[in-house]
């Protein structure tokens, strides 16, 4: 600690390392605190991952950690819609009457979860995840049904299970695809700037950006095939035609590693490259370009995101990219794609074949859907709550009045609860309809971790400590879920062996005996083994220095790890400092993640040994996925979209000063405060707009206002508006448009029912004053 005279004034300055929380990469940071205020904040360069890296938004999480809607006491809704403060005690005895109520007289799944993680917060989704049981309900609705399921239910086909996860070596690659994402802003790859920028320098490496919009990434880029809106599914399918059809695909891969190939090429064979490149606006020859980029590159890696993920197609699409790497055997290399493995089990494997037909207690009553790895979408919860019997809801991490699709909708359904309680660590939208408000400590006030590792060959993960006193009266929510679960009476308020046995180990090491009592415990009393994230805070964790008890539930998922991974974590052991034998490898992984401030790589692969992360029996990708080759023959005869609205909006694009909903001080901003309708230069002429006139975008849906700013980078025809605004800062009007007022939920996937936010059509008009 640093002691500094300022201005006469003895001030506390502390330099911690911790990380960032506005996107999936959580650079590793040091920040400099004064008094609990963030001063100075700079890349962590011993982070494994970042190494030093941010970029400017980082710079600002003052605004997250110190702001005006900050909530510092458990509130508690008033008949007359006012908030009342009240003590955490009766929040969570009311709380728990009121679920309790509800179990009772509706039975199981009248309850849902929503939300449990944002960007760098998932250490509370392992307690979260307890209240399912607590409830005896399935449903859990989340941020990632809205954007990559289609993605999970793809690799469930391809790879065996829907938590095989892909990642991309883009760093390495010699060809790179971007399609339908704008890393330049939205990061979503390794340290996205200097990336691009080494693959800009490298005249041997070939970027190409597929995206309606010229954006910030495109200036990077090599080739940018600008399409329409809506068509890749046309575009990718063009490409893997051209691949089959020129015999430009990698036989040794197919015959080595796949199964299926054949269903996949006669279809292929049969598509007209040319038709569907005209289709998504595309040259043909620039198309042929790019298939034969791939296919003869040394190493390609094609990476998307919400460009392909929440547009017309969703699933085909990921099915298509995929093949694109797959049939050309860009995969299971350096620089190519490949699976990788991860510590906290973010997500799961519900295949819809494993159960017979309408016999699942999964299935929504409404929509009869299943979840896909073990989530249910955003686009169906009004419905269900309307129509399916949903009752009662927590709310965590997440502000789903305005990140979620139709607004309107979702504000109804909600209304229409008996119980709707929000844990969050600000005043949101959502909040404002609850019943009551938990408080929670903020990323920088109790320890966190982030389950957005998703490296290959060498995975990591980071472990962050409370760099700054809690506020008020906030807790973390492991404590929030195991209170309420106690009160609940779904687990005992003591375990005083494991208590005894958690106190007496330190000493012994590698809790083998405490594990073991807990095992047995677990066989005996087989209902509190879900429980396991509470109990082991209650009890080994009160023992951990430094107020650590959250991060308890890591030593199991350490074990398990070390486990399943016995060869690799060892091989990471060389690198981050531990080794140990079958019992105590993972206790030791553990104790480093325990220790070490900037995180750690965990587990270490060869390329070779990254086939065993396939998990179909047979140890092959599964290429034919009949559904899919069936929504592939469906686009033959697919008329064009006719739609009632002249303009296609893209509703939610990444700029330098949007962080999803994590931010709510406008003054954050140091540009586009109003979160600006770009728009062609000639479209706006047409309607008689220049730049910074007001606008009305409006559909059936609903409308929006913004300000209009011209972008000759646009196509005509299409709109694009930033997500990420829309907030109320203390009780203002919104800031910015809330762009889900204009996104109907019933436009959506048919399979996966993620939203086609990328594709709203709407109309557009000046604002006269
Ligand atoms: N600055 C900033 N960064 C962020 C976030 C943030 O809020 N702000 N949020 C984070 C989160 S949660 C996520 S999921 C990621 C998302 O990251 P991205 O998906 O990369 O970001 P977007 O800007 O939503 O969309 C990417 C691109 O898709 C293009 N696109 C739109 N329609 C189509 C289409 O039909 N086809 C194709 N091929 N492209 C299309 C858009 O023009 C846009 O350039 O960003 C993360 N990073
Ligand atoms: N139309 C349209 N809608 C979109 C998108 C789009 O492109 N277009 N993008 C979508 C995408 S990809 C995503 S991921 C979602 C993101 O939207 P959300 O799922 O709402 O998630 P976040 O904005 O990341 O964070 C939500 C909340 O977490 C709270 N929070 C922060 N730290 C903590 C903590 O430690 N504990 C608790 N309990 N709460 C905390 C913040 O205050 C904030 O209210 O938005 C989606 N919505
Ligand atoms: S890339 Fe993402 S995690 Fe890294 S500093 Fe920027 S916003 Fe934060
Ligand atoms: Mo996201």
């Amino acid at each position: 600690m640093l002691l500094l005279r300022n201005n006469s004034r003895e001030t506390k300055m502390t330099t911690s390392k911790t990380a960032c929380i506005l996107c999936s990469r959580n650079c590793g940071l040091e920040i400099e605190t004064d008094d609990g205020r963030f001063v100075k904040v700079r890349g962590d360069v011993d982070h494994p991952d970042s190494r030093g890296y941010i970029c400017q938004k980082a710079a600002r999480l003052e605004h997250y950690q110190n702001h005006d809607d900050r909530l510092t006491q458990p509130l508690k809704r008033l008949p007359d819609g006012t908030f009342e403060p009240v003590s955490w005690g009766v929040a969570l005895s009311e709380i728990a009457d009121g679920l309790n109520r509800v179990r009772e007289t509706h039975g199981s799944n009248a309850f849902a979860l929503c939300g449990g993680a944002g960007q760098g917060n998932h250490l509370g989704a392992l307690y979260s995840q307890q209240m399912l049981t607590a409830m005896d309900t399935r449903f859990v609705y989340s941020s990632l049904a809205q954007e990559k399921t289609g993605d999970f239910w793809v690799n469930g086909r391809l790879f065996g299970k829907q938590n095989c996860h892909v990642s991309e070596g883009v760093e390495h690659a010699d060809y790179v695809v971007f399609i339908g994402t704008n890393p330049f802003q939205a990061h979503g790859i390794p340290n996205a700037r200097e990336t691009l920028r080494a693959i800009k320098k490298d005249p041997g490496r070939t970027m190409v950006v597929i995206d309606p919009r010229r954006t910030e990434t495109v200036k990077w880029a090599d080739i940018h095939l600008q399409l329409k809106p809506g068509t890749d599914a046309f575009l990718i399918s063009a490409m893997l035609a051209v691949i089959v059809q020129n015999n430009w695909h990698n036989r040794a891969f197919i015959e080595n590693h796949c199964t299926g190939f054949e269903a996949v090429e006669s279809q292929l064979r049969e598509i007209s490259a040319k038709d569907y490149a005209n289709r998504a606006g595309i040259a043909f020859e620039d198309i042929e370009r790019v298939a034969k980029g791939i296919s003869q590159a040394k190493t390609a890696s094609v990476r998307v995101d919400l460009g392909t993920q929440q547009t017309l197609h969703t699933t085909l699409n990921a099915y298509l990219e995929k093949l694109l790497y797959l049939i050309t055997g860009q995969f299971g290399r350096k620089g190519t794609n490949n699976l990788h493995t991860s510590l906290i089990p973010l997500i799961g494997n519900t295949d819809e074949r494993r159960v017979i037909k309408g016999k699942s207690l999964r299935l929504t009553k409404h929509h009869n859907m299943m979840p896909v790895a073990g989530m249910y979408p955003p686009n169906i919860l009004p419905d269900e709550i309307e129509y399916g019997g949903l009752r009662a809801i927590m709310v965590d991490s997440c502000n789903a009045l305005v990140s979620w699709p139709d607004t309107q909708a979702l504000t109804r359904a909600f209304g229409k609860l008996d119980l709707l309680v929000v844990i969050d660590v600000a005043m949101t939208e959502t909040a404002r309809a609850a019943d009551y408000i938990l408080p929670a400590a903020s990323q920088f006030e109790k320890w966190e971790a982030t389950g957005f590792n998703l490296e290959f060959p060498d995975n990591y993960f980071h472990l962050r400590g409370p760099i700054v006193p809690s506020k008020g009266n906030t807790l973390p929510e492991a404590e929030i879920y195991t209170r309420l679960l106690e009160k609940m009476a779904r687990i005992p308020t003591s375990f005083p062996l494991l208590d005894k046995l958690a106190q007496i180990e330190p000493g012994f090491s590698h809790h083998t005996l405490f594990m073991t009592a807990l095992m047995l415990m677990f066989k005996r009393r087989g209902k509190l083994r879900r429980f396991g994230a509470s109990i082991l805070y209650r009890t080994l964790g009160k023992h951990f220095s430094g107020n650590a008890a959250s991060a308890a539930p890591l030593l199991p998922l350490a074990m398990q790890f070390a486990k399943n991974y016995p060869v690799q974590v060892r091989r990471a052991g060389k690198l981050s400092g531990f080794a140990g034998n079958t019992l105590t490898l993972g206790v030791n992984l553990f104790r480093v993640i325990m220790k070490e401030r900037s995180g750690l790589i965990i587990s270490s692969h060869t390329y070779e040994e990254g086939w065993s992360l396939i998990k179909n029996q047979d140890g092959r990708i599964h290429l034919e996925i009949a559904e899919m080759l069936e929504e592939l023959t469906a686009l033959k005869t697919e008329p064009l979209p006719v739609e009632d609205y002249p303009f296609i909006l893209m509703a939610g694009e990444r700029r330098s000063y949007n962080a999803n909903q994590i931010f709510r001080d406008p003054k954050w901003r140091k540009i586009d405060p109003h979160g600006a309708l770009r728009m062609h230069p000639r479209d706006a002429a047409g309607l008689s707009l220049e730049n910074g006139d007001a606008v009305t975008c409006r559909n059936a849906t609903g409308e929006v206002e913004s300000v209009v700013e011209l972008d000759n980078g646009l196509l005509r025809g299409v709109v694009t508006l930033p997500h990420g605004y829309g907030m109320s800062y203390k009780g203002s009007d919104p800031v910015g448009p809330q762009i889900n007022r204009l996104t109907d939920s019933a436009r959506c996937d048919p399979l996966t029912k993620t939203p086609y936010h990328k594709y709203v059509p709407v109309q557009i008009e000046k604002v006269v004053n």
